[in-house]
């Protein structure tokens, strides 16, 4: 379907049925090819930023341009769903556990709820074709949910909003329907360098730009191999994940708790204690992370991250 100015009066719904749907925000830009961000990632890439991420190499065309993703794609229409947790982990000695891996994976909770928005638009507008988009193709999140006016690619490379922080994650509907886009985010991050300061491995080697390979990020959930030795005392008690760019944050201090039943914790999982975790096995794993975003690294390497951080302990 082309766009006319007859499309202009769906935003409304569509954005309302994101709301109703559970999202924070929802966002609209054009489908087209990424060219600046394609050369920041070119750039990423070709120094090795991406570290043992070999996945990162594949797809690039696809990766800046949905319209090689999606046949006729035309739009984008950006999402943002709230993870901040009300609660915290207790004992302020216990390995740190990212937040946004407290509950359900955010894949199987936001995909189903994207094609709910697909189909509501095949219902109110007509034939539109497209598909939903949660971290699980060559797209760029970020940049697309920038572009759509949902927030500004913060120093830290998370994408910000104003009103909600950064702790959400993003996904997006490409569709074949031209919609009016909105205004680009604009950057709200000014003088400020916190971030910058606090990364305690310097892996935020220029504002927006994270070399993985120095990221705890990466190194607890996407490194598959056995740690150098040593390597726990760099990793600042962070088990899986690491938040420390997001929690110094000011624009954090203004996060609302979530209301998603899915991302609440398994029950036990914020009372561990750090002698809880020092015990983990695999019986115990299941119980809290059986449907968690944590069983991308799965036991064995959350096991390898818990015996690292008991080797820093010393
Ligand atoms: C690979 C990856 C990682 C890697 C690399 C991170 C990185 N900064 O690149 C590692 C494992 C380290 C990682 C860590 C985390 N990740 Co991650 N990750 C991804 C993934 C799969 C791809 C990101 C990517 O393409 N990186 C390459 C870089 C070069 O691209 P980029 O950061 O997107 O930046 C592009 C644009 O934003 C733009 N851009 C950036 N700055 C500027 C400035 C200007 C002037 C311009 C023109 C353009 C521009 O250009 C860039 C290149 O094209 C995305 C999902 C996805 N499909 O996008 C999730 C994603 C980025 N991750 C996410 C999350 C939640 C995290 C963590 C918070 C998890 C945690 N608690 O440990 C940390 C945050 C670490 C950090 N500070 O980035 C969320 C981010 C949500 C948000 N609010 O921003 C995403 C979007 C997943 C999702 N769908 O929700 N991640
Ligand atoms: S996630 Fe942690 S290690 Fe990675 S850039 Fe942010 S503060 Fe640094
Ligand atoms: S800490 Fe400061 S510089 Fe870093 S992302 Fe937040 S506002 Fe931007």
């Amino acid at each position: 379907m082309l766009y006319t100015d007859e499309n202009s009066k769906y935003i409304e719904g569509i954005k309302n049925k994101a709301l109703d749907l559970g999202f924070q925000a929802c966002g609209i830009s054009v489908a087209c090819r990424l060219d600046r961000e394609a050369e920041r990632f070119e750039k990423w890439l070709s120094a090795g930023m991406h570290g043992t991420m070999k996945f990162m190499e594949n797809h690039f065309e696809k990766r800046v341009d949905p319209r090689k993703l999606v046949d006729d794609a035309k739009t984008v229409i950006s999402v943002l769903c709230n993870y901040y947790p009300a609660r915290k982990q207790e004992d302020p000695g216990a390995p740190v556990l990212s937040k946004y891996a407290y509950g359900t994976d955010y894949h199987y909770v936001m995909k189903g709820r994207l094609k709910e928005l697909l189909d509501f638009m095949n219902d109110t507008i007509g034939e539109v074709n497209g598909r939903a988009f949660v971290d699980s193709a060559p797209v760029l999140d970020r940049a697309w949910a920038a572009r759509s006016g949902l927030g500004w690619i913060g120093k830290n490379s998370c994408l910000i909003s104003r009103s909600n922080g950064s702790f959400f994650f993003i996904g997006e509907l490409i569709v074949d329907i031209e919609l009016p886009a909105d205004a680009p985010g604009k950057d709200h991050c000014g003088s400020c360098r916190i971030c910058l300061d606090a990364c305690p491995t310097g892996a935020i080697v220029e504002p927006g730009l994270v070399d993985a390979r120095r990221c705890i990020s990466c190194l607890t959930i996407e490194y598959r191999h056995e740690f150098p030795a040593g390597t726990g005392s760099i990793l600042n008690n962070r088990v899986f994940g690491c938040d420390i760019c997001q929690d110094v944050c000011p624009w954090n201090k203004r996060a609302e708790p979530h209301h998603e039943t899915l991302f609440e914790p398994a029950p036990g999982l914020l009372e561990l204690s750090a002698a809880g975790w020092y015990e983990m096995n695999s019986t115990l794993y299941r119980q809290l992370f059986g449907k968690s975003a944590v069983k991308r690294a799965g036991y064995r390497l959350l096991r390898r991250n818990i015996d690292a951080l008991i080797a820093a302990k010393g």
